[in-house]
Order: C-alpha cells, then sequence, then structure tokens
C-alpha cells in the first residue's frame, strides 16, 4: 500500500512577554473645569424641581408595521410630485397622541408647584425633546388639535433647524402642554423621561426595528393543539418600538396611563383610524 505524507505542522509561534516589561504612557493632562451656566443651568434648575414630583413609568411595545409601510408611501408620493417634506414617524405620532389626548385632556394638563389645582390646557402643545447645538431643549408645537400631518412635519422640521442654528426663542420654548423624547432617533430601546413641569406626562420612544413576533391573530388551525403541547407558530418579523410614559402619580394613576397608552398604540398600529379621527 501506498504511503501518504503527512504535512509537517509547526508549532504556532508565541510572542513571550517579560514580566518585568512596563507600558509607557503619557503624563495625565490636566482636569478641566467648566462653570455650569446658561442654558446648562436652567437644566439642573429644571431637571432638579422635576425630580421632586412622584412619578411612575408605564412602558409598551407598539407594532408599527403599517406605519412604516404607509410613511414609506408617502414619501415615495411626495418625491415624485417634487415635493419637499421633511416626513419622519414624529408627525403621526405627535398627531395620534394629540387625538388620544382628546379623549385622556387630565394627561394635557398643568399642576401648579403647590398641586393644589389641575388645569385643563385647551389647546394641545406637544413639546418635543431635542438635541440641539445648546444641549436638551423642548420647544413646543403649537395647537396640534388644529394641525394637519403636514402642518406638523413643516413645523417640527422648523424647531429643529432652529435648534441646530441655536435659534429656538422664547416663544417656541414656551406653553408646551405634553412632551416626547424620541431617543430612538439615536438608539436605545427605553428610557425613563423626567418631566417637563407643570406638564403632568412625558413619552420616550425607543427605536423601531425589526423584531420577531407572534403572529397576531393565531386562529387554532396554527396554533399549538393539545396533541403537540410543545410546537409553537412560525414568527413573523414586524417594524416594532418601544414606549416609556412618565407620569405625576399625584394626580395621573397608572390606569388612566395605560389607557391613554392601549389608545395611541390603535392608532398607530392602524394609522387609517387616525385619518377618520383626523379634524
Ligand atoms: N426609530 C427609527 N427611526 C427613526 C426614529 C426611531 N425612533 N426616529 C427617527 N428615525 C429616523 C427618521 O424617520 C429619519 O429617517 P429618514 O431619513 O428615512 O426620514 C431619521 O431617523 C432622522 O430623523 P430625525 O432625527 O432627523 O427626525 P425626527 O423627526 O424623527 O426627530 C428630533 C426629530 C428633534 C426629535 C430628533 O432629531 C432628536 O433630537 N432626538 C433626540 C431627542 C433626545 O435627545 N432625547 C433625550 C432627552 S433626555 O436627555
Amino acid at each position: 500500500p501506498s504511503t501518504v505524507k503527512q504535512p509537517i505542522v509547526q508549532p504556532p509561534t508565541r510572542t513571550v512577554v517579560s514580566p518585568t516589561a512596563t507600558v509607557q504612557t503619557q503624563p495625565a493632562k490636566e482636569d478641566r473645569h467648566e462653570t455650569i451656566k446658561g442654558i446648562k443651568k436652567i437644566m439642573v434648575k429644571t431637571m432638579t424641581q422635576a425630580n421632586t414630583i412622584p412619578h411612575f413609568t408605564y412602558c409598551d411595545d407598539y407594532d408599527m408595521t403599517e406605519l412604516v409601510k404607509l410613511r414609506k408611501k408617502l414619501k415615495k408620493l411626495y418625491q415624485q410630485e417634487k415635493k419637499t417634506l421633511k416626513l419622519s414617524y414624529m408627525p403621526f405620532i405627535i398627531k395620534a397622541c394629540s387625538l388620544a389626548l382628546m379623549e385622556y385632556p387630565i394627561l394635557n394638563a398643568h399642576v401648579d408647584a403647590k398641586c393644589e389645582t389641575i388645569t385643563y390646557k385647551a389647546a394641545h402643545n406637544i413639546g418635543v425633546a431635542m438635541d440641539t447645538r445648546d444641549g436638551l431643549l423642548v420647544p413646543n408645537i403649537k395647537n396640534v388639535q388644529l394641525l394637519s400631518i403636514q402642518d406638523i412635519a413643516l413645523e417640527l422640521t422648523r424647531l429643529q433647524q432652529q435648534g441646530y442654528q441655536g435659534k429656538l426663542t422664547n416663544e417656541d420654548m414656551q406653553g408646551g402642554t405634553f412632551s416626547l423624547s424620541n431617543i430612538g432617533a439615536i438608539g436605545g430601546t427605553y428610557a425613563v423621561p423626567i418631566l417637563v413641569i407643570p406638564e403632568v406626562a412625558i413619552g420616550a420612544l425607543g427605536k423601531i426595528s425589526l423584531k420577531p413576533c407572534a403572529p397576531e391573530n393565531l386562529d387554532d388551525s396554527s396554533s399549538s393543539s393539545d396533541d403537540d403541547e410543545d410546537s409553537y407558530p412560525d414568527v413573523e418579523f414586524r417594524h416594532m418600538m418601544s414606549i416609556s410614559w412618565s407620569a405625576d402619580h399625584r394626580v395621573i394613576d397608572g390606569a388612566t396611563m395605560a389607557r391613554f397608552s392601549n389608545k395611541l398604540k390603535s392608532y398607530l398600529e392602524n394609522p387609517m383610524m387616525m385619518m377618520i379621527n383626523t379634524k
């Protein structure tokens, strides 16, 4: 029989580090001190005050698949008509919040410093936390209850541009009644938002991302039967968004927050329902 020649395998070479070797480092630079002033100083005050309010956080996941499809179609239509409109998810979410606030006006309220009076605000001035040149700012879109989704998109773009240029005005910043923080525009899933006092509720939006989910309408034929208890239905990939609400627990209870969130969820999961309800 012919003999097969085995290849000669060389043992791997190793770099032996002498135990006496030392890492050469540059001397540390001097610490830098910065006075907290301007908008950062205001943030110290408002956040510290807000954190004294007993609040709770409630989270849920929304299926945004239908809205993702709708936005895609609308963006295409705008492109075909050569119209320039920055149509992110925010204008839809802001409008849906306003529609849900119609049914839960307590979430669009202010409370005074001593918590003796609740003022149900007539206008839905929805604040949007913005990562601006000057740091975190929360300008608001006025009278969302009267605006179309397109109007909201235009106003959000204006505020965003003003924010990036450091040109937001006092008028842009004052009079907010309810707030949203789209941290998902940067990344992340959950955040515990801090109230923008004297408002009583704020929501933090996570990143919309494809996640495996159980099919929504499981009928008996596709669900696991008694004979095969270990079988599971095939998963579907859906565009999911987590949302975290913080609310002033002195005047808002968890059940109200959950019902409001369910209402908002129903609009965002079935955007056609928004059209029917939009005045
Ligand atoms: N999930 C997935 N995609 C998202 C998203 C989300 N949650 N939010 C935004 N996007 C997408 C947008 O749809 C857009 O995509 P297209 O280019 O395809 O249209 C893109 O990301 C850029 O969006 P944008 O950030 O310019 O616009 P926006 O209207 O969604 O958000 C604003 C505006 C001002 C909320 C946002 O720019 C911002 O500043 N977010 C940070 C908020 C923040 O710092 N919160 C923390 C507060 S506590 O410190």
